[in-house]
């Protein structure tokens, strides 16, 4: 459970650090399991494949999800909900105590993917919100949880966050008159952005209004964590049919 000073804290920040929620054992197994899906031989088909755009450029391969078989250079696999080693882990104690202080009981994963960094390759992720068309659509009803994987700094493409922005609510995301309202919020707050360093398994509750972003990957330490959007049973997602939700995988919270 979250204290009352934590939750006021999420409330104000639009992020809080949980600490180390998976355990030595957890993160080991987890790392293991990514390998095998990406550099070893159990290819999941119930898993989405994502190449890093260098490579992607390289190939001449068109943009989206695709496997192109073993290969140090994937960016991110998503519908994680699908594997019952990383469903297990989803479904941690401590997240199912705290969604539940959150949420309420009835809790579905609406997305669950792992943002992979590639050592050298790493991409840059811009600054950006876990909201509008395709996510969750009512405000308070939805929370991410990332967890690092690796030991991740900026020097690694750490996450980083602009405090309070939460507060500004779904920003347009269309480039109009030559800039987008979240890129121009962004700009704004030059030098206020807050790096969120992690040890393998420290996670943090993110709002998904905050804005935030994690850089690029040059160094040879890479730098792989899982991200978690977990929402209320009922709460619609945005430009989705009113039912598009009812499959999600839901938790098991009170039995
Ligand atoms: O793991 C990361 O670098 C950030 C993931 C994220 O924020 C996202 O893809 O929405």
């Amino acid at each position: 459970m979250l204290t009352e000073a934590q939750v006021q804290r999420f409330e104000a920040d639009g992020y809080l650090p949980l600490g180390q929620v998976a355990s030595d054992e957890q993160v080991a197994a987890l790392r293991q399991h990514l390998d095998d899906l990406t550099l070893g031989s159990k290819y999941s088909e119930q898993i989405q494949y994502q190449i890093e755009p260098a490579l992607r450029e390289k190939l001449g391969a068109a943009a989206g999800y695709d496997y192109i078989g073993p290969s140090p250079h994937y960016r991110k696999l998503t519908k994680l909900d699908r594997d019952p080693v990383f469903l297990e882990y989803f479904c941690h104690p401590t997240f199912l105590s705290l969604l539940e202080q959150l949420l309420g009981p009835e809790v579905t994963i609406s997305r669950a993917f792992a943002l992979l960094k590639p050592a050298f390759d790493g991409s840059p992720l811009k600054w950006h919100q876990d909201a509008g068309p395709g996510h969750p659509a009512e405000p308070g009803q939805f929370v991410t949880i990332w967890t690092a994987m690796d030991e991740a700094q900026v020097e690694n493409g750490a996450l980083e966050i602009l405090p309070g922005t939460q507060e500004l609510g779904l920003l347009q995301h269309r480039v109009q008159d030559g800039g987008s309202q979240l890129e121009a919020e962004a700009d704004k707050r030059v030098g206020q952005e807050v790096p969120l360093p992690a040890k393998p398994g420290e996670a943090y509750l993110l709002n998904n209004y905050v804005l935030h972003r994690s850089g690029p990957n040059p160094t040879p330490h890479r730098r792989r964590a899982l991200t978690l959007c977990y929402k209320h049973a009922d709460c619609p997602m945005m430009d989705q049919p009113p039912d598009y939700h009812a499959h999600y995988t839901r938790l098991p919270i009170g039995g």
